[in-house]
């Protein structure tokens, strides 16, 4: 039953096409060079080589505390502990994208890659809270999710009228999410990613969440959470996430995009019955809309990007 169930799943995702993602297509084929092939040699680096690959790759781990945010201009001021062989602990400002702007706090401990520019600024990129209730919350929930997935085993799928599964994660705000907050709630939740270049796939998935939660909102729908949770969390950070939301010009009063440790994500992944693989620089994957009860318990699913809107605001409480 569950072995159907699950090849079921896999099926509506084949049968309405994978979605693929190219992943930095810049960097790909690093020994090009030594494999000697002709058409390989004529894309690769200039002579300067070994210089350019060294600044290209040079990314540095940076941990510190947020002073404060000009939003307008995209600059953070952190006050960064000490950046072994490369910098001491000093206070300086960073240049970053909108949504890490707009998601920044003075006072708030972050961690971030720090990339220096030929021009001689800082970026930060891949920004995650590093307040350490924050952490150790995020960590005891992907930590207990590993072990939940690990004893249900090829039990792991979940199906309709059993329990979804718990997790704490990071919204787009970079606020600690555990799953809790939604008890008492009907939860309509996906997966998606930032960066799917397929119309037809996240992009197409985002815009019907958002008409699900226009529809209900008109139809007087009470206590109904809207939940997008990334495929792609080494590059869905919260900031991330908030430009995308922000994007599409959503109202986040009850429509979460949630990140957190790729372990979570894919333990979620496969208890939801979501099938997304990294295939070398592209991410496949099948989609799954999933509406669970104020109960926590799986009420109804639609695979693959044809469902309607409306077949989730009907079974939602008015
Ligand atoms: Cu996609």
């Amino acid at each position: 039953m569950k072995s159907y169930a699950r090849a079921a799943v896999l099926g509506a995702g084949l049968a309405m096409g994978w979605s693929a993602c190219s992943k930095h297509p810049e960097v790909s084929a690093p020994n090009a060079g030594a494999t000697a092939g002709t058409a390989a040699k004529a894309v690769t680096a200039p002579p300067e080589k070994k210089g350019a690959e060294k600044k290209a790759a040079d990314r540095y781990p940076l941990t510190g505390v947020v002073v404060s945010v000009d939003v307008p201009k995209k600059i953070l001021v952190v006050q960064h502990d000490e950046i072994p062989d490369y910098m001491p602990a000093m206070t300086m400002e960073f240049i970053v994208s909108a949504g890490d702007a707009a998601v920044a706090k003075p006072g708030q401990r972050i961690r971030a890659e720090m990339i220096p520019s030929k021009t001689g600024d800082f970026r930060l990129e891949k920004i995650w809270p590093a307040e350490k209730n924050a952490v150790d919350a995020v960590a005891a929930g992907a930590l207990k999710l590993r072990q939940d997935t690990f004893t249900l085993g090829k039990n792991a799928y979940r199906e309709i009228g059993e329990s979804a599964p718990e997790f704490t994660l990071y919204d787009q705000e970079g606020r600690v999410v555990p799953s809790g907050r939604f008890r008492g709630k009907m939860v309509m939740l996906n997966f998606i990613f930032t960066r799917c270049p397929v119309a037809t796939m996240c992009p197409a998935s985002t815009m019907k969440m958002i008409s699900a939660q226009k529809q209900a909102a008109a139809a007087g729908a009470k206590g109904i959470e809207f939940v997008s949770i990334t495929l792609d969390p080494a590059y869905d950070t919260p900031g991330v996430l908030k430009e995308y939301a922000a994007g599409y010009g959503i109202n986040t009063a009850n429509f979460s995009f949630l990140t957190g440790p790729e372990a979570a994500v894919r333990d979620l992944l496969t208890q939801f019955g979501v099938i997304a693989e990294l295939k070398g620089e592209l991410i496949q994957h099948t989609l799954s809309t999933i509406l669970i009860g104020e109960d926590g318990k799986i009420i109804h699913r639609e695979e693959g990007s044809a469902w309607e809107p409306k077949e989730f605001v009907a079974r939602m409480r008015k």
